[in-house]
């Protein structure tokens, strides 16, 4: 808690330092430097679409620069980068944005969003204008649009043979790879497995060296980071409808003109389709793929891991930081 607190007003002097430091509008000569920190490859779906959507359609007016794999800052100090002035963009996450505002977790719980378009809906309700209001007026960062990562699964090195997962209890003692924090270590532990916090681009060699015995993500990041040449199966428990946010310094924003401002947003409107399109492809096509490989993909009893998840989170103390009525509004606009 106090290291949250901390966190959030270091953060907030740094942003509020940045705005009042903030460059004014642009000369006509000067492109606006937009450098975007990714944790993903540049194959991931979502740098694919930044790549092809977004950034030819800012090129006239921005400088913009995509740094993949977590080369320019390590994952989950992106928000933080922004919100000094050393970076403009990110790929961020809710969790990332609960370690400032608690009250983002809602969006991390599992089970609460249904699919993609549950997750759209929702971005674009009313009930998400208080949420991002904060995050530009406290971090100084812009939450343009949302982008579909995918259902999350359960990927274990072993094979079924020597651990079948179909509820909960068949996670117990479970060394399962989260990443790196208390949002994504409770949904582990809500899963049934003992979550340890790792950094994405660490995963690879921790299964590889049994430092972990799983790990979990969409069975297109599976295949982007062949996770797959160091596991044996995968449990479709669908535990996370997973979602980023195109992050963008508010600072950047408010340097660009009315007209520009409107070509970055319908710009990260089309890159988000664009992955959102290509990913839900992926995330058919691909079990055969993983089948070919030789990897076991299954379905548990999803419904023991939905109420096991559910009653979790609304038991939790993250549930606490929840404003009223958002959890019903949420369900309201799924099917
Ligand atoms: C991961 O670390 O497992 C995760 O899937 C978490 C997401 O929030 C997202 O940051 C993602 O990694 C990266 O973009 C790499 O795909």
């Amino acid at each position: 808690m106090f290291a949250t607190l901390s966190r959030r007003s270091a953060l907030m002097m740094a942003a509020a330092s940045t705005l009042v430091a903030g460059v004014g509008p642009a000369a006509a000569q000067d492109k606006i430097k937009l450098r975007l920190s990714g944790v993903s490859s540049e194959t991931d779906q979502r740098a694919v679409a930044i790549l092809e959507k977004f950034a030819p359609a800012v090129a006239d007016f921005a400088d913009f620069e995509a740094h993949w794999n977590a080369s320019l800052f390590a994952q989950g100090t992106e928000l933080e980068a922004i919100a000094s002035g050393d970076l403009e963009m990110s790929i961020t996450s809710a969790q990332e944005l609960a370690t400032f505002f608690p009250e983002f977790s809602i969006f991390t719980a599992g089970y609460v969003h249904q699919d993609a378009a549950h997750q759209v809906a929702v971005f674009n309700d009313p009930l998400m204008e208080p949420f991002k209001q904060k995050v530009e007026d406290e971090l100084g960062v812009k939450l343009l649009t949302v982008m579909y990562l995918g259902r999350r699964q359960v990927n274990l090195r072993m094979p079924k043979s020597e651990r079948t997962v179909m509820t909960p209890a068949d996670m117990a003692g479970v060394n399962l790879r989260m990443p790196g924090t208390d949002a994504w270590q409770f949904l582990g532990k809500a899963l049934g497995a003992n979550p340890t916090p790792m950094a994405f681009t660490e995963v690879y060699t921790a299964l590889q060296t049994g430092a972990v015995d799983g790990q979990d993500n969409p069975l297109p990041t599976v295949v982007d980071a062949k996770f797959y040449e160091v596991t044996k199966q995968i449990v479709l428990t669908s535990h996370l409808v997973d979602l980023n946010y195109i992050a963008l310094s508010k600072a950047a924003w408010d340097a660009m003109t009315p007209e520009q401002q409107a070509t970055v947003q319908s710009a990260a409107d089309a890159a988000a389709e664009f992955g959102r399109q290509n990913q839900l492809k992926k995330e058919e096509e691909l079990v055969s793929f993983l089948q070919e490989k030789g990897l076991e993909i299954y379905e548990p009893d999803v419904a023991a891991f939905r109420s096991a998840v559910q009653s979790a989170y609304v038991t939790s103390d993250f549930a606490k930081d929840w404003p009223e009525g958002v959890l019903e509004k949420i369900n309201a606009l799924g099917s």
